[in-house]
Protein backbone atom coordinates (compact mmCIF):
# COMPACT_ATOMS: atom_id res chain seq x y z
CA UNK A 1 0.00 0.00 0.00
CA UNK A 2 1.21 3.09 -0.78
CA UNK A 3 2.35 5.73 1.34
CA UNK A 4 1.83 9.64 1.78
CA UNK A 5 1.81 12.79 3.47
CA UNK A 6 -1.59 14.56 5.25
CA UNK A 7 -1.02 17.69 3.59
CA UNK A 8 -4.67 19.42 4.56
CA UNK A 9 -7.30 17.94 6.61
CA UNK A 10 -10.95 19.90 6.46
CA UNK A 11 -14.70 18.56 6.54
CA UNK A 12 -13.34 14.85 8.00
CA UNK A 13 -11.58 14.25 4.70
CA UNK A 14 -7.83 13.99 4.70
CA UNK A 15 -6.27 15.03 1.50
CA UNK A 16 -2.40 12.73 1.32
CA UNK A 17 0.29 13.80 -1.11
CA UNK A 18 1.82 10.57 -2.24
CA UNK A 19 4.48 11.01 -5.70
CA UNK A 20 2.93 14.64 -6.87
CA UNK A 21 -0.91 13.72 -6.34
CA UNK A 22 -3.27 14.57 -3.99
CA UNK A 23 -5.77 11.54 -2.68
CA UNK A 24 -9.05 12.53 -0.59
CA UNK A 25 -8.87 10.50 1.77
CA UNK A 26 -11.37 9.09 4.78
CA UNK A 27 -9.91 7.81 7.95
CA UNK A 28 -10.47 4.11 9.07
CA UNK A 29 -12.38 3.73 12.07
CA UNK A 30 -9.35 2.29 13.72
CA UNK A 31 -8.33 5.30 14.48
CA UNK A 32 -10.89 6.54 16.70
CA UNK A 33 -10.91 2.81 19.09
CA UNK A 34 -6.65 3.85 19.28
CA UNK A 35 -8.03 7.57 20.02
CA UNK A 36 -5.68 8.38 17.68
CA UNK A 37 -6.60 11.91 15.27
CA UNK A 38 -4.50 12.19 11.71
CA UNK A 39 -2.99 15.22 11.77
CA UNK A 40 -1.54 16.72 8.86
CA UNK A 41 2.13 16.40 8.95
CA UNK A 42 1.17 13.00 9.45
CA UNK A 43 2.97 10.27 7.10
CA UNK A 44 1.14 7.92 6.68
CA UNK A 45 -0.22 4.68 4.67
CA UNK A 46 -3.30 4.47 2.58
CA UNK A 47 -5.43 3.08 0.16
CA UNK A 48 -7.26 4.46 -2.85
CA UNK A 49 -8.60 2.78 -5.63
CA UNK A 50 -9.58 6.66 -7.19
CA UNK A 51 -8.53 10.08 -6.23
CA UNK A 52 -11.27 10.84 -4.02
CA UNK A 53 -12.53 7.47 -2.46
CA UNK A 54 -9.10 6.87 -0.19
CA UNK A 55 -8.77 5.31 3.05
CA UNK A 56 -5.89 6.17 5.21
CA UNK A 57 -5.23 2.83 7.32
CA UNK A 58 -1.96 3.67 9.75
CA UNK A 59 -0.42 6.81 11.25
CA UNK A 60 3.82 6.33 10.99
CA UNK A 61 4.97 7.30 14.44
CA UNK A 62 5.40 11.32 14.65
CA UNK A 63 8.58 13.17 15.84
CA UNK A 64 6.72 15.78 17.52
CA UNK A 65 2.85 17.32 17.16
CA UNK A 66 1.73 20.46 18.30
CA UNK A 67 -2.00 21.45 19.53
CA UNK A 68 -2.66 24.78 18.44
CA UNK A 69 -1.78 24.86 15.26
CA UNK A 70 -2.75 21.15 14.73
CA UNK A 71 0.07 19.78 13.17
CA UNK A 72 2.71 17.22 13.46
CA UNK A 73 5.90 15.95 12.15
CA UNK A 74 7.30 19.97 12.23
CA UNK A 75 11.11 20.18 11.26
CA UNK A 76 11.50 23.70 11.92
CA UNK A 77 9.18 27.57 12.68
CA UNK A 78 9.44 30.80 10.93
CA UNK A 79 8.40 32.96 13.24
CA UNK A 80 7.14 36.00 12.04
CA UNK A 81 6.73 39.56 13.72
CA UNK A 82 6.61 42.91 11.72
CA UNK A 83 8.89 46.20 12.15
CA UNK A 84 5.56 48.10 12.00
CA UNK A 85 2.13 47.74 11.45
CA UNK A 86 1.67 46.12 14.21
CA UNK A 87 4.62 47.48 15.43
CA UNK A 88 7.80 45.41 16.62
CA UNK A 89 6.88 42.98 19.67
CA UNK A 90 9.62 41.44 21.58
CA UNK A 91 7.61 40.27 24.14
CA UNK A 92 5.43 38.15 21.37
CA UNK A 93 8.78 37.09 19.89
CA UNK A 94 10.11 35.46 22.87
CA UNK A 95 6.77 34.00 23.60
CA UNK A 96 7.00 32.61 20.39
CA UNK A 97 10.65 31.02 21.12
CA UNK A 98 9.54 29.59 24.13
CA UNK A 99 6.94 27.54 22.80
CA UNK A 100 9.25 26.57 19.56
CA UNK A 101 11.98 26.19 22.12
CA UNK A 102 9.77 23.94 24.09
CA UNK A 103 8.53 21.43 20.90
CA UNK A 104 12.22 21.35 20.20
CA UNK A 105 11.77 22.72 16.92
CA UNK A 106 14.00 24.78 15.45
CA UNK A 107 12.81 28.59 15.38
CA UNK A 108 14.19 30.81 12.48
CA UNK A 109 13.02 34.58 12.80
CA UNK A 110 11.49 36.90 10.32
CA UNK A 111 11.02 40.33 10.89
CA UNK A 112 8.82 41.90 7.93
CA UNK A 113 7.73 44.99 6.34
CA UNK A 114 11.41 46.56 6.71
CA UNK A 115 10.87 48.56 3.67
CA UNK A 116 8.01 50.62 6.45
CA UNK A 117 11.04 52.03 9.29
CA UNK A 118 12.37 55.30 9.53
CA UNK A 119 16.27 55.16 10.49
CA UNK A 120 15.30 55.38 15.13
CA UNK A 121 13.34 52.46 14.31
CA UNK A 122 15.25 50.53 11.92
CA UNK A 123 18.59 50.98 14.58
CA UNK A 124 16.44 49.84 17.48
CA UNK A 125 15.70 46.46 15.18
CA UNK A 126 19.24 46.43 14.61
CA UNK A 127 19.89 46.12 18.19
CA UNK A 128 17.66 43.30 18.62
CA UNK A 129 18.63 41.50 15.72
CA UNK A 130 22.46 41.46 16.98
CA UNK A 131 21.42 39.84 20.40
CA UNK A 132 19.00 37.27 18.77
CA UNK A 133 22.02 36.28 15.95
CA UNK A 134 24.42 36.16 18.80
CA UNK A 135 21.77 33.58 20.91
CA UNK A 136 22.31 31.77 17.64
CA UNK A 137 19.20 32.28 15.80
CA UNK A 138 18.66 33.22 12.45
CA UNK A 139 17.43 36.27 11.77
CA UNK A 140 16.13 37.53 8.01
CA UNK A 141 15.11 41.23 7.69
CA UNK A 142 12.44 40.80 5.10
CA UNK A 143 10.43 43.45 2.91
CA UNK A 144 7.43 41.05 1.13
CA UNK A 145 6.30 43.58 -1.17
CA UNK A 146 7.74 43.87 -4.43
CA UNK A 147 10.48 41.79 -3.60
CA UNK A 148 11.62 38.36 -4.32
CA UNK A 149 12.95 36.72 -1.18
CA UNK A 150 13.47 33.42 -2.49
CA UNK A 151 17.02 33.98 -2.96
CA UNK A 152 17.47 33.80 1.03
CA UNK A 153 15.69 30.57 1.39
CA UNK A 154 16.57 28.24 -1.51
CA UNK A 155 18.16 25.46 1.23
CA UNK A 156 16.46 26.37 4.10
CA UNK A 157 12.89 24.67 3.31
CA UNK A 158 14.16 22.30 1.10
CA UNK A 159 12.82 18.68 2.65
CA UNK A 160 11.42 19.66 5.61
CA UNK A 161 8.47 20.37 7.01
CA UNK A 162 8.29 23.95 8.51
CA UNK A 163 5.48 25.94 9.98
CA UNK A 164 4.90 29.75 9.47
CA UNK A 165 3.73 31.48 12.67
CA UNK A 166 3.16 34.86 13.90
CA UNK A 167 0.32 37.50 14.77
CA UNK A 168 -2.51 37.68 12.71
CA UNK A 169 -1.36 40.45 9.85
CA UNK A 170 2.13 40.60 10.28
CA UNK A 171 2.68 39.46 6.95
CA UNK A 172 3.33 35.10 6.56
CA UNK A 173 0.69 34.80 3.70
CA UNK A 174 2.14 37.46 1.93
CA UNK A 175 6.29 36.32 2.81
CA UNK A 176 5.20 32.71 1.25
CA UNK A 177 3.54 34.67 -1.34
CA UNK A 178 7.05 36.50 -2.10
CA UNK A 179 9.04 32.74 -2.36
CA UNK A 180 7.14 31.76 -5.51
CA UNK A 181 5.26 33.73 -7.29
CA UNK A 182 2.81 31.34 -8.83
CA UNK A 183 1.67 30.96 -5.11
CA UNK A 184 -1.78 33.42 -4.41
CA UNK A 185 -2.00 32.81 -0.65
CA UNK A 186 -5.21 35.37 0.46
CA UNK A 187 -3.74 38.17 2.32
CA UNK A 188 -5.59 41.40 3.97
CA UNK A 189 -5.15 44.81 4.66
CA UNK A 190 -4.67 44.88 8.64
CA UNK A 191 -7.23 46.50 10.02
CA UNK A 192 -6.92 50.61 10.57
CA UNK A 193 -9.23 50.65 13.67
CA UNK A 194 -7.65 48.24 15.29
CA UNK A 195 -3.65 48.42 13.93
CA UNK A 196 -4.44 44.09 13.83
CA UNK A 197 -4.61 41.34 11.55
CA UNK A 198 -7.46 39.89 10.53
CA UNK A 199 -7.22 36.01 10.52
CA UNK A 200 -7.22 35.84 6.83
CA UNK A 201 -5.75 32.28 7.04
CA UNK A 202 -8.41 29.92 8.56
CA UNK A 203 -7.33 26.56 8.26
CA UNK A 204 -3.76 24.62 8.09
CA UNK A 205 -2.61 23.38 5.03
CA UNK A 206 0.77 22.43 3.80
CA UNK A 207 2.17 23.66 0.58
CA UNK A 208 5.05 23.01 -1.55
CA UNK A 209 7.77 26.10 -1.60
CA UNK A 210 11.36 25.66 -2.70
CA UNK A 211 11.42 21.56 -2.34
CA UNK A 212 9.84 21.64 1.21
CA UNK A 213 6.49 21.47 3.13
CA UNK A 214 5.45 24.74 4.62
CA UNK A 215 2.14 25.32 6.58
CA UNK A 216 0.32 28.96 6.32
CA UNK A 217 -1.29 29.03 9.76
CA UNK A 218 -3.93 31.14 11.22
CA UNK A 219 -1.11 32.08 13.70
CA UNK A 220 -0.30 30.25 16.90
CA UNK A 221 -4.21 30.99 18.62
CA UNK A 222 -3.45 30.27 21.50
CA UNK A 223 -0.21 31.32 22.99
CA UNK A 224 0.10 29.81 26.35
CA UNK A 225 2.42 28.11 28.59
CA UNK A 226 -0.32 25.75 30.09
CA UNK A 227 1.76 22.45 28.71
CA UNK A 228 5.09 24.00 30.32
CA UNK A 229 5.94 23.38 33.89
CA UNK A 230 7.82 26.14 35.75
CA UNK A 231 11.02 23.79 35.94
CA UNK A 232 10.92 23.58 31.98
CA UNK A 233 11.54 27.39 31.66
CA UNK A 234 14.62 28.27 31.68
CA UNK A 235 15.64 25.21 29.63
CA UNK A 236 13.22 27.44 26.43
CA UNK A 237 15.60 30.53 26.98
CA UNK A 238 19.22 29.61 25.28
CA UNK A 239 21.25 31.98 27.65
CA UNK A 240 19.48 31.14 30.76
CA UNK A 241 20.49 27.48 29.50
CA UNK A 242 24.13 28.35 28.99
CA UNK A 243 24.61 29.81 32.48
CA UNK A 244 22.67 28.09 34.74
CA UNK A 245 25.44 25.48 35.49
CA UNK A 246 27.16 27.84 37.18
CA UNK A 247 24.23 28.91 39.51
CA UNK A 248 25.07 28.03 43.41
CA UNK A 249 22.11 26.32 43.78
CA UNK A 250 20.70 23.10 41.82
CA UNK A 251 17.04 24.14 41.46
CA UNK A 252 17.90 27.89 40.64
CA UNK A 253 15.00 29.36 39.10
CA UNK A 254 17.14 32.71 38.39
CA UNK A 255 14.74 35.16 39.69
CA UNK A 256 15.10 35.44 43.69
CA UNK A 257 18.46 32.62 44.67
CA UNK A 258 21.36 34.23 45.56
CA UNK A 259 24.59 33.52 43.65
CA UNK A 260 22.65 32.89 40.55
CA UNK A 261 25.08 33.07 37.90
CA UNK A 262 22.21 34.28 35.60
CA UNK A 263 21.44 37.14 37.39
CA UNK A 264 25.26 37.84 37.39
CA UNK A 265 25.52 37.76 33.62
CA UNK A 266 22.94 39.73 33.25
CA UNK A 267 24.21 42.55 35.68
CA UNK A 268 27.33 42.42 33.43
CA UNK A 269 25.36 42.66 30.38
CA UNK A 270 26.35 39.43 29.04
CA UNK A 271 22.39 39.10 28.85
CA UNK A 272 20.06 40.92 27.33
CA UNK A 273 17.93 43.17 29.98
CA UNK A 274 14.70 42.58 28.11
CA UNK A 275 15.07 38.75 27.20
CA UNK A 276 15.17 38.35 31.21
CA UNK A 277 12.34 40.53 32.58
CA UNK A 278 10.46 38.73 29.78
CA UNK A 279 11.63 35.46 31.49
CA UNK A 280 10.36 36.54 34.73
CA UNK A 281 6.91 37.52 33.06
CA UNK A 282 6.65 34.11 32.05
CA UNK A 283 7.73 32.33 34.82
CA UNK A 284 5.05 34.62 37.24
CA UNK A 285 2.21 33.72 34.77
CA UNK A 286 3.29 30.29 35.04
CA UNK A 287 3.49 30.16 38.67
CA UNK A 288 0.07 31.79 39.27
CA UNK A 289 -1.32 29.47 36.56
CA UNK A 290 -3.79 27.67 38.80
CA UNK A 291 -3.16 23.89 39.28
CA UNK A 292 -5.03 21.67 36.73
CA UNK A 293 -6.47 19.25 39.34
N1 LIG B 1 4.71 47.43 3.48
C1 LIG B 1 4.64 46.12 3.67
N2 LIG B 1 3.44 45.52 3.81
C2 LIG B 1 3.40 44.17 3.99
C3 LIG B 1 4.59 43.39 4.04
N3 LIG B 1 4.22 42.11 4.25
C4 LIG B 1 2.88 42.08 4.32
N4 LIG B 1 2.37 43.33 4.15
C5 LIG B 1 0.93 43.71 4.19
O1 LIG B 1 0.40 43.38 5.49
C6 LIG B 1 -0.97 42.97 5.39
C7 LIG B 1 -1.16 41.62 6.08
O2 LIG B 1 -0.45 40.62 5.38
P1 LIG B 1 -0.87 39.06 5.38
O3 LIG B 1 0.16 38.36 4.55
O4 LIG B 1 -2.30 38.88 5.06
O5 LIG B 1 -0.64 38.73 6.93
P2 LIG B 1 -0.79 37.30 7.66
O6 LIG B 1 0.31 37.24 8.68
O7 LIG B 1 -0.85 36.18 6.69
O8 LIG B 1 -2.18 37.47 8.44
P3 LIG B 1 -3.23 36.32 8.90
O9 LIG B 1 -3.50 35.41 7.75
O10 LIG B 1 -4.43 37.11 9.31
O11 LIG B 1 -2.61 35.63 10.09
C8 LIG B 1 -1.29 42.95 3.88
O12 LIG B 1 -1.93 44.17 3.57
C9 LIG B 1 0.08 42.87 3.22
O13 LIG B 1 0.09 43.44 1.92
C10 LIG B 1 5.87 44.07 3.88
O14 LIG B 1 6.96 43.48 3.93
N5 LIG B 1 5.83 45.42 3.71
MG1 LIG C 1 -2.31 34.74 6.29
ZN1 LIG D 1 20.32 31.04 38.72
Amino acid sequence: MPEGLIIKALSGFYYVLSDEIIYQCKGRGLFRKKKQTPLVGDYVIFEAANLTDGYVTELMPRKNELVRPPIANVDQALITVSAKKPPFNAKLLDRFLVLVEFHKIEPIILITKMDLVNKEEQETIDNYVENYRKLGYRVELLTNKGTANSHLFTELLKDKISVIAGQSGVGKSSFLNSLNPELTLETAEISSSLGRGKHTTRHVELIEILGGMVADTPGFSSLDFNQIELEQLPFCFREIKQYRSLCKFRGCMHVNEPKCAVKEALANGEIMEDRYSHYVEFYQEIKSRKPRY
